[in-house]
C-alpha cells in the first residue's frame, strides 16, 4: 500500500532530511517547499556527513565547490554548479528557478547571484575536511572512490557517499525533487558532476514520477541517468526496475569501470511506489510517509 504524501532521500542521513521535509508535507504543504527545507538539513554543519553544503569536501586545490538543483511539478528547474562560499546551494538553485530567466548559474556568477539575493558569503572548509584534503595531497591520486554507506575502507571513502537526492509527492499528488552535494572529493577545480544537471542527477515529470542519483557523476551524465529512469517508468517499468535498467546501461557500456565504481538511482512513481538500484552493495535510502518517518531501506545492487 502506498500513501501520499511521501518523501524519499538517498543514504542513511536522508532520514534527517526527510523528517524536516515531512513537517511541510504533513500540513498539506507543497512538495517543492518540503524538498528545499529537507535538503537544507544535511547542508547544515551539525550533520556529520561530509559532502553536502557547509560540511563539503574540497576539490584538489582546497576549494569547496557545491553543486545543486531543484525541479518542481510544472517542470520548472534551477541549478547552481561549482559554487563557492554559500552554504545552502539548494536555496540558491530555487532562487535561480524562481527569480531568473535561467536554469543554471555556475562558479562566481552563482555566488554573486546568491549574495545579491541576500545569502551570506562564508568560508566553507571545515577543519575536518581540510585535514582530509591535506592527507590526500600527500599522494594526490585522483581515482574515484567507492561510495557505500558504512563501508569503504579506501582513503577518502567516507567522504564520498553523501550527495543527497530527494523526491517528494505532496498531498495534492504533485512531485518535486532536489539534489545537493560538494561532489566527488578532491575533484579537479571546476569539475561539475551529475548532481546539478537536470536529467542526470535529478529529473521530475509530474505525470510519471521522479528520479535522482548518487555516485560517480561522470557515468550518470554520460547516460542521462535520471531522465532515463523517468522515461522507463513512463513505459511501465516499476521504480526499481527502471533504476536497474539504468544501472545496467552503465555497466554494459563500461563493464571494467563499473566493477570499481558506485552509481545508485532512487525513483518514485506518480502513485508513490518507490525503489532503488545500485552497481555496488551499500546504497541505502530513507522513506517518510504517514506510517513512518524514519524508515531506512537497503537498495538492491548488481554486485
Ligand atoms: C558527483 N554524484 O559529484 C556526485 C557525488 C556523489 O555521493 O553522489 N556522492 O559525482
Amino acid at each position: 500500500e502506498t500513501t501520499l504524501p511521501i518523501v524519499i532521500s538517498t543514504w542513511d542521513f536522508g532520514i534527517y532530511a526527510n523528517k524536516e521535509a515531512w513537517k511541510t508535507l504533513v500540513k498539506g504543504g507543497r512538495a517543492l517547499d518540503a524538498i528545499e527545507a529537507g535538503a537544507r538539513v544535511p547542508e547544515e554543519l551539525d550533520i556529520t556527513n561530509g559532502t553536502v553544503g557547509r560540511t563539503g569536501t574540497p576539490d584538489r586545490d582546497g576549494h569547496v565547490t557545491l553543486d545543486s538543483c531543484i525541479m518542481d511539478e510544472f517542470g520548472n528547474c534551477g541549478s547552481v554548479a561549482a559554487m563557492e562560499n554559500i552554504a545552502h546551494p539548494i536555496s540558491v538553485a530555487r532562487m535561480v528557478m524562481e527569480r531568473t530567466p535561467h536554469v543554471m548559474l555556475v562558479g562566481e556568477g552563482a555566488t554573486q547571484f546568491a549574495v545579491e539575493q541576500g545569502m551570506k558569503k562564508e568560508k566553507l572548509l571545515t577543519p575536518k575536511a581540510e585535514k582530509a584534503w591535506k592527507e590526500w595531497l600527500k599522494t594526490a591520486k585522483y581515482s574515484p572512490v567507492m561510495n557505500v554507506e558504512n563501508g569503504s575502507n579506501r582513503p577518502g571513502g567516507k567522504y564520498n557517499h553523501d550527495t543527497i537526492g530527494m523526491l517528494a509527492i505532496d498531498a495534492k499528488g504533485n512531485i518535486s525533487g532536489g539534489c545537493t552535494t560538494s561532489g566527488m572529493a578532491f575533484k579537479m577545480h571546476g569539475r561539475v558532476g551529475d548532481s546539478p544537471i537536470i536529467g542526470a542527477g535529478l529529473y521530475v515529470d509530474n505525470e510519471v514520477g521522479g528520479a535522482t542519483s548518487t555516485g560517480v557523476g561522470e557515468e550518470v551524465i554520460r547516460n542521462v541517468g535520471s531522465f532515463l529512469v523517468v522515461e522507463l517508468m513512463r513505459q511501465g517499468l516499476s521504480p526499481e526496475d527502471a533504476c536497474k535498467e539504468a544501472v545496467n546501461r552503465i555497466i554494459k557500456k563500461k563493464p571494467e569501470t563499473a566493477k570499481n565504481i558506485q552509481v545508485g538511482f532512487l525513483a518514485i512513481n506518480k502513485k508513490g511506489e518507490y525503489g532503488a538500484y545500485a552497481i555496488q552493495p551499500g546504497f541505502s535510502y530513507a522513506v517518510a510517509n504517514a506510517q513512518t518517518q524514519d524508515l531506512l531501506i537497503k537498495g538492491k545492487s548488481h554486485y
